[in-house]
């Protein structure tokens, strides 16, 4: 069962009348001279019509009293098909998408002139998605065609991103079981991860591993690329480098996750190489756990992201000043220095308003760290949590994150 239908239902509602939305998958970015970056859909364009191709586009019409669904995808060409493989064809488009109008591009700028010139009635908004990286062809973007069309016809430009991350912000009951499969098969790539890990392997053969094991239909499958660093490595939050050699009394942090039809999970779990931690390792690890688990225990509706973060920064502070770990301790901020949470979906870092307050149906990370470069301990526990009228629902909670449980699985590997 898909649901694009009812999302792009629900956008043509938002829609004032005498208006037309064109939503644009985009296009491949150059990479360097002749060669392409693998494509990346514009995720808002996949959101409304489950179509990863690039040169394609919704073109939604609300004129008075009739609402009319149109996509346009590339033509059929036998040549680039030799080079560049199959191509959606326009019955395939329309089962994907549940649009039944489906054209080729060709059609598109014949049809966009009748519509424009009253097919359905007066136009006078036109929506599109003005995201700054959203390129129709080479380097004409949504916001060129905007100004053009604005020209010509006498257009109010409307930016349709904010309403399409209103509705991305809150996830209907299939996309969080799109959630919950990506973060069952992260878990599975952890364990196998803990069962290869051993002192003298290097970060990057846990990285490929876990990209290797998480692979489906021949292609990486990964959410986000893979954070693998082993002691004063996993103090940097964004490791890129994972070259060096993973030592016995190394703590390893791995900050990771697969997708599910484009659902990211994101996972962070720290773990002592040897298979127990050291004293010091356990007391910034439990420091950082203690954390994780009171914020979940604060999450509720109504409450802000920046609330979270306060809460969480108030919350370490106080537990390493506790512990002895920092003086004074206004040091948190040199020991602590990202942002508690984010919400995630079909993007890792997912399309939100952080001012708004989190409401049933928000899924969002919560993921304390502390990082000590001094002692080569960075330590960040991560879970992707579901908001709910009442406590939220931990879903990577099968993910184990118990010092005495790691160590226990640890043991039972040997
Ligand atoms: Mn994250």
């Amino acid at each position: 069962m898909k649901e694009f239908d009812v999302r792009r239902a629900k956008l043509l509602d938002k829609m004032e009348n005498n208006s037309v939305a064109l939503i644009f998958s985009g296009v491949s970015k150059i990479s360097s001279e002749d060669e392409f970056l693998p494509f990346v859909v514009n995720r808002n364009f996949f959101y409304l019509s489950g179509i990863e191709q690039e040169n394609s586009c919704l073109m939604l019409i609300k004129g008075v009293g009739v609402t009319k669904e149109n996509l346009f995808i590339d033509p059929f060409d036998p040549v680039k098909e030799r080079w560049t493989g199959k191509k959606l064809n326009v019955d395939q488009a329309k089962d994907l998408s549940q649009v039944s109008n489906v054209f080729t591009n060709d059609a598109f700028a014949s049809m966009l002139t009748l519509v424009f010139e009253g097919k359905y009635g007066e136009i006078k908004n036109l929506y599109v998605d003005l995201a700054p990286e959203i390129k129709i062809k080479n380097e004409y973007s949504t916001k060129s065609l905007a100004e053009d069309f604005k020209a010509k016809y006498n257009l109010n430009i409307i930016d349709v991103y904010p309403m399409i991350r209103d509705m991305r912000m809150v996830k209907s009951e299939l996309e969080i079981e799109e959630l919950r499969a990506a973060i069952r098969k992260t878990n599975i790539g952890i364990n196998r991860l803990i069962k290869a890990l051993k002192p003298g392997m290097y970060e990057y053969e846990l990285a490929d591993l876990f990209e290797f094991s998480g692979r489906e239909k021949g292609r990486s499958n990964l959410a986000f690329s893979t954070i693998v660093g082993a002691g004063v490595n996993s103090t940097c939050l964004h490791y890129p480098t994972q070259d060096c050699k993973i030592q016995a009394d190394d703590i390893i942090l791995f900050d990771l996750g697969y997708r599910e039809n484009l659902y990211c999970a994101d996972i962070s779990r720290t773990y002592p190489v040897s298979g127990v931690y050291s004293p010091m390792q356990r007391k910034v690890y439990e420091a950082v756990l203690n954390c994780n688990k009171a914020v979940i225990a604060y999450i509720r509706e109504g409450l802000t992201i920046k609330d979270l973060q306060e809460f969480a920064t108030n919350y370490l502070k106080n537990e390493c000043v506790r512990l002895k770990l920092i003086s004074p301790e206004e040091d948190i901020r040199k020991y602590y220095i990202h942002n508690i949470s984010h919400h995630l979906g079909l993007d890792t870092h997912d399309i939100s308003d952080r001012s708004r307050p989190l409401e049933k149906g928000n899924v969002i990370t919560v993921e304390p760290g502390l990082y000590f470069p001094e002692l080569k301990i960075g330590v960040r526990i991560e879970d992707d949590v579901l908001v709910t009228s009442g406590r939220a629902e931990v879903l990577s909670d099968s993910i184990i994150k118990e010092a005495n449980d790691i160590e226990k699985l640890f043991k039972t590997k040997k």
